[in-house]
């Protein structure tokens, strides 16, 4: 955003928390912390140069080689002079008469306050990491660390007795590099997620050739696609096809890794029937893979559709259960009852422990813009207009907030796409909305309530023709004890949301109040 703004003339500055750029590359950096998405495509495409010369090691890259990645691309473009780094905005309020954001900052040099006409929120989606409600956390004696939270010191295993609770991406990506080096691994798993294998390994050159040679188009037929990577999605319903071929056709696209096993039929996140034969399929699988048949069925979900929580992307993961020094322990059955100084109390036992990792997730998409105190028109807040749920126009714009813009907002695709495709989509647009304010003289643009409400209702009208809402996910708000349960990503899938912004647009911002 930084560099398409003064790209076209303006001047802008980037207000950061952490030391340094990366976002969730700069704060994930627990052991095996990694994309799902395959790293040609999970990379800028503003750039052809760029894009031609960084060489990724490995098919889907570590989180050292994003934050190396990202501060190659912040070095290159010169952004560092423009970013004020561990400044946390605490507040922003816009002020009616001149049309103005005044955003204030903590830092170093204590307070600060910011004006800027406009005010861009890249606040990310899962950037508001959340310390679990379990009692005694505080007591713990020994070494407590959350996955979103993770020191930049090396953390070292060996010897250790560790606790990992959650089993979502981040605590199924660490589990294994734990496992690997802890004398003794607990897993607290409440909840198991279905999880695919990557098929990770060093990237193939002939494969990375092609995508360069192709980069364009490949690029562009991303843009048009549902997730924002362009895998090819079979055109089939999986009930078209007699049991035998449905099982060839998974069978097929398993050992391709990822996410390519749920464009492996069109309907498997509309259709019951397609979806219950994909979890099927997985849970078969996990038979395969886990030695231990009561361990097995503890693995297998039973609660929500596949792919209706982002599915996890893993490396040896299942396997890790095969291994001496690691247990399962089933806190559905026998509930984590409090933190101790000296390990997990559950409702049957007493584990000591030397380390506990929280891999207990976010409050996602909405949490890191609540925690600052935004006021717009009128002084109303934010929090109160999101009370019921986040409310956007397009996942772009808030009603009564003028001259503010979101970056992968709720009502976007963001979390359920290629992040990259998702945010580099948002920046161009926003930076050409500011293009046509400027050429036009104009010092505020807002959007309206009638379309805020439609396209609130539109998301979720959306949402509801899919199996998403049936699970009890952090797409819902459902892991935050008292946040609102409403669906907040769009559905509709990147290349048709990406359709719709550029028709508003093309239709002189439709739905914005512009003067
Ligand atoms: O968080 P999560 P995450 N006691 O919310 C459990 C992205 N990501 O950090 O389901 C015991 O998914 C909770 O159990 P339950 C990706 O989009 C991507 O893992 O509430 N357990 C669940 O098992 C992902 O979806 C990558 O019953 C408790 C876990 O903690 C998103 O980030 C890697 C508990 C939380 O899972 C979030 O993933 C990592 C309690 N009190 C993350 N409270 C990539 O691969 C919570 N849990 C790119």
């Amino acid at each position: 955003m930084l560099h398409k703004l003064r790209g076209i003339g303006m001047e802008a500055v980037a207000l950061e928390k952490g030391d340094g750029v990366g976002g969730t590359w700069y704060w994930n950096r627990y052991p095996g912390a990694r994309c799902d998405v395959e790293s040609p495509y999970y990379s800028y495409s503003f750039d052809a140069d760029l894009e031609q010369e960084w060489e990724w090691t490995e098919r889907y890259p570590a989180q050292p080689e994003l934050l190396r990645y990202l501060n190659h691309v912040a070095d290159r473009f010169d952004l560092r002079k423009d970013i004020s780094f561990e400044t946390t905005a605490v507040s922003a309020i816009f002020d009616e008469v001149s049309d103005v954001w005044t955003v204030t900052t903590v830092g170093p040099e204590g307070g600060q306050v910011t004006r800027a006409r406009y005010c861009v929120m890249a606040t990310g989606c899962l950037s508001s990491a959340r310390m679990p409600d379990i009692p005694g956390l505080e007591s713990f004696e020994g070494n407590l660390l959350h996955t979103g939270m993770w020191p930049h010191e090396e953390v070292d295993f060996t010897g250790q007795r560790v606790g990992v609770i959650g089993t979502g991406s981040s605590g199924i990506q660490a589990i294994p590099v734990i496992a690997s080096q802890a004398e003794n691994l607990q897993v607290f798993q409440r909840t198991p997620n279905f999880s695919v294998p990557a098929f990770n390994g060093p990237i193939d050159q002939e494969w990375v050739k092609g995508i360069k040679a192709d980069y364009p188009a490949l690029r562009e037929r991303s843009r048009h696609t549902t997730m924002g990577i362009p895998y090819q999605r079979r055109d089939q319903s999986a009930m078209e096809v007699s049991a035998e071929e449905r099982q060839r056709i998974f069978e097929h696209h398993w050992p391709k890794g990822g996410f390519r096993i749920s464009s492996c039929f069109n309907d498997l996140i509309r259709n019951k029937e397609s979806n219950d034969a994909l979890a099927t399929f997985v849970r078969g699988k996990i038979d395969e893979m886990v030695d231990d048949p009561k361990i097995a069925e503890l693995l297998k979900p039973q609660d929500h559709p596949i792919t209706a929580k982002r599915i996890c992307v893993d490396t040896d993961y299942y396997a890790t259960y095969n291994r001496d020094n690691v247990d399962l322990v089933d806190v559905k059955s026998d509930p984590i009852q409090e933190i101790t100084a000296r390990g997990i109390q559950t409702a049957g036992k007493h584990f000591e422990l030397d380390t506990i990792v929280v891999a207990t997730g976010f409050d996602a998409m909405t949490g890191a813009m609540l925690r600052m105190d935004i006021r717009g028109r009128g002084g109303a807040s934010l929090r109160e207009h999101w009370d019921a749920g986040a409310r956007t126009y397009l996942g772009l714009a808030v009603a009564g907030f003028p001259n503010m813009f979101t970056i992968a907002g709720p009502g976007s695709p963001s979390v359920l796409s290629n992040m990259v495709t998702s945010i580099e989509q948002h920046v161009e647009w926003i930076a050409e909305h500011l293009s046509y304010l400027a050429e036009r003289g104009c010092a505020s643009s807002e959007a309206n309530t009638v379309a805020e409400d439609e396209w609130v209702e539109h998301v979720r009208e959306l949402s509801e023709k899919t199996l998403f809402p049936s699970a009890n996910s952090w797409y819902l708000g459902a892991n935050v004890p008292g946040k609102p349960r409403v669906f907040m990503p769009y559905v509709g899938g990147v290349g048709t949301y990406r359709a719709h912004c550029e028709d508003i647009a093309a239709r002189d911002y439709e739905g914005f109040l512009i003067k």
